[in-house]
C-alpha cells in the first residue's frame, strides 16, 4: 500500500493551537509502566514545533491521561498515569511553561467531559496541529473528536507513533480520508508571518 505522503502545510499563528498528548513518563520514559517503543524519537521535532509554536504565539495545549487506581481502563491497559504519580508527568523535554494549558482527562477523547472545547473558542483556534502518543488511542480520538466540532485537524507524521505499522498507518489514512485534515511533517509545517 503506498503510504500518504506528507504535505507542506502554512498556517495562522493566532487561529491555532499545538496540542501535545500524553507525552507523559508512564508512555515515553523506558522504565514507564506503559512504555510505547519508539516514543522518544518524537520528542525532538515536537520539541521543534513548540518552540515555533511559544516564538509564534500559537497556543499551546497538553493533555495528561490522568486516572484514579480504580480506573476502568486498568481492564484493558495496565496501570499508568495514575493521578498525582511520577508516570502521570508530562516528560521533562516537554515540560509546560506557566500558563499553558494543561487539560486531564480518564479517557482517549481530550474533549471527553473536559474544558478543552471552550477553552478553544475563546481563544478563536480553528486548527489544531496534534501531537503524542498513541497515534491510533489518544491522538486519534482527540483528532477525529476535534474534526466532529468543525476544527481543521494537521498531523505531523514525524510527531506520533503507534505500537504497529497497522495503527500508524490506519492513524493516518483516518485523519485524512475520515476527518479530511492534512497529514504533513514537522520541517513542512509552518506559520504564517503576522500582519500589524
Ligand atoms: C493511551 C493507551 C491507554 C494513549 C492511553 O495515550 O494513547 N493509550 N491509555
Amino acid at each position: 500500500m503506498e503510504g500518504i505522503k506528507p504535505r507542506s502545510c502554512s498556517l495562522e499563528p493566532r487561529k491555532t493551537a499545538l496540542i501535545i498528548v500524553d507525552m507523559q513518563k508512564d508512555f515515553v520514559y523506558p522504565d514507564g509502566k506503559l512504555y510505547v517503543p519508539g516514543s522518544e524519537k518524537i520528542i525532538p521535532p515536537i520539541r521543534m514545533l513548540l518552540d515555533r509554536a511559544r516564538a509564534n504565539r500559537v497556543k499551546v495545549v497538553y493533555t495528561q491521561d490522568w486516572h484514579p487506581e480504580n480506573s476502568p481502563e486498568f481492564k484493558i491497559w495496565p496501570e499508568h498515569c495514575v493521578m498525582g504519580s511520577r508516570g502521570a508527568e508530562i516528560v521533562d523535554e516537554l515540560k509546560p511553561q506557566p500558563g499553558e494549558l494543561i487539560i486531564r482527562k480518564e479517557t482517549y477523547d481530550a474533549f471527553y467531559r473536559t474544558e478543552l472545547e471552550e477553552r478553544l473558542r475563546e481563544a478563536n483556534v480553528e486548527n489544531v496541529i496534534v501531537t503524542g502518543v498513541v497515534a491510533n488511542i489518544c491522538v486519534l480520538h482527540t483528532a477525529g473528536s476535534a474534526a466532529l466540532r468543525g476544527l481543521k485537524i494537521v498531523l505531523p507524521v514525524d510527531c506520533t507513533v503507534a505500537l504497529n505499522e497497522f495503527d500508524y498507518r490506519l492513524t493516518l489514512r483516518q485523519v485524512s480520508f475520515l476527518y479530511k485534515g492534512i497529514i504533513t511533517r514537522s520541517d513542512l509545517l509552518s506559520f504564517k508571518k503576522q500582519s500589524h
